[in-house]
C-alpha cells in the first residue's frame, strides 16, 4: 500500500482543524466554560443534511457533555456563542482559516431546555452572516477570538428554548456530501418577550445537498454566496 506525504498531510489537516462551541455569554458575561451547552465529545462535523444529527449534533460525535443548567436570557438582550478549535481551546485557537463559510444562529421553543429532546420542527433563524465579497463569517470569527454576538428577538414568547449555533465550512463543499456542518445547542430560558410567532422550518428539512450554499466551490472566485436556510426572523 502506498502512503503519500500529501495524503498524510491532508489527513492531519482534516482532523486538526475542526471547531466546537464551548462557551455562552449573556450581555457579555461568560456563563462558564461548557455551561448550558449540549456538547459532543468530539469537535468533528456532520455532513449529512438529512440526518437527525444536523439538529443539535450527535451521531459520530456522541453528546456526552450535556449541561444540567439552563441560562436565563432577557428577550432583546445579547447572547454570544464562542467557537473554539477543541472543547478547551484558548482564545486564539478558534478554527483553521481554511474552513471558510457562513455562520447562522437558530432558536426553537421547547417545554424544558435541559430535558427536551432536540425538536425537528419549530426552528427559526435569528442571525446569519455569509460572505461580503472579501471576508467570510469565519474570517471575522477568527479575528474576533471565536465569538459571534446575536440579539434574542424582543418580541418572542417567554420560555425555554434551544439556541442553535451553526458554522458551515466550505473547503470541501465542491460536491455533496462535502460541506462540514458544525453545530451545538444551548439551553436558555427567555424572560420578558412578547407574543410574536416566527415562521419556522424543520432541521433536518431546511437544507438540501443541492442548495447553492451547500454544494459550493470555494476556490472558483465567486463574489457572492447564498446562505442556506430561511432568512432571519425580525420583530
Ligand atoms: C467585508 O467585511 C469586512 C469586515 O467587516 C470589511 O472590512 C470589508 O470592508 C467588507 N468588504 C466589503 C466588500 O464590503
Ligand atoms: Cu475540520
Amino acid at each position: 500500500m502506498k502512503f503519500s506525504v500529501a495524503s498524510a498531510l491532508l489527513a492531519a489537516a482534516s482532523v486538526s482543524a475542526h471547531t466546537i462551541i464551548d462557551e455562552l455569554y449573556v450581555n457579555g458575561v461568560s456563563q462558564g466554560l461548557h455551561n448550558c451547552l449540549r456538547l459532543p465529545s468530539y469537535d468533528g462535523p456532520i455532513t449529512d443534511v438529512t440526518s437527525g444529527d444536523i439538529t443539535c449534533n450527535g451521531g459520530p460525535n456522541p453528546l456526552n457533555t450535556v449541561s444540567k443548567n439552563v441560562c436565563g436570557v432577557a428577550a432583546g438582550s445579547q447572547v454570544s456563542l464562542r467557537w473554539g478549535h477543541t472543547l478547551d481551546s484558548g482564545p486564539n485557537d478558534v478554527i483553521d482559516a481554511s474552513h471558510k463559510g457562513p455562520i447562522m444562529v437558530y432558536m426553537a421553543k421547547v417545554s424544558d431546555a435541559v430535558n427536551s429532546a432536540p425538536p425537528t420542527s419549530g426552528w427559526f433563524k435569528i442571525y446569519e452572516d455569509g460572505y461580503n465579497g472579501s471576508q467570510w463569517a469565519v474570517d471575522k470569527l477568527i479575528a474576533n477570538g471565536g465569538k459571534v454576538t446575536v440579539t434574542i428577538p424582543s418580541c418572542i414568547p417567554a420560555g425555554d428554548y434551544l439556541l442553535r449555533g451553526e458554522l458551515v465550512a466550505l473547503h470541501a463543499a465542491g460536491s455533496y456530501p462535502g460541506a462540514q456542518f458544525y453545530m451545538e445547542c444551548a439551553q436558555i430560558r427567555v424572560t420578558g418577550g412578547g407574543s410574536k410567532a416566527p415562521a419556522t422550518v424543520s432541521l433536518p428539512g431546511a437544507y438540501k445537498g443541492s442548495d447553492p450554499g451547500i454544494t459550493f466551490n470555494l476556490y472558483a472566485g465567486a463574489k457572492t454566496y447564498t446562505i442556506p436556510g430561511p432568512r432571519p426572523f425580525t420583530c
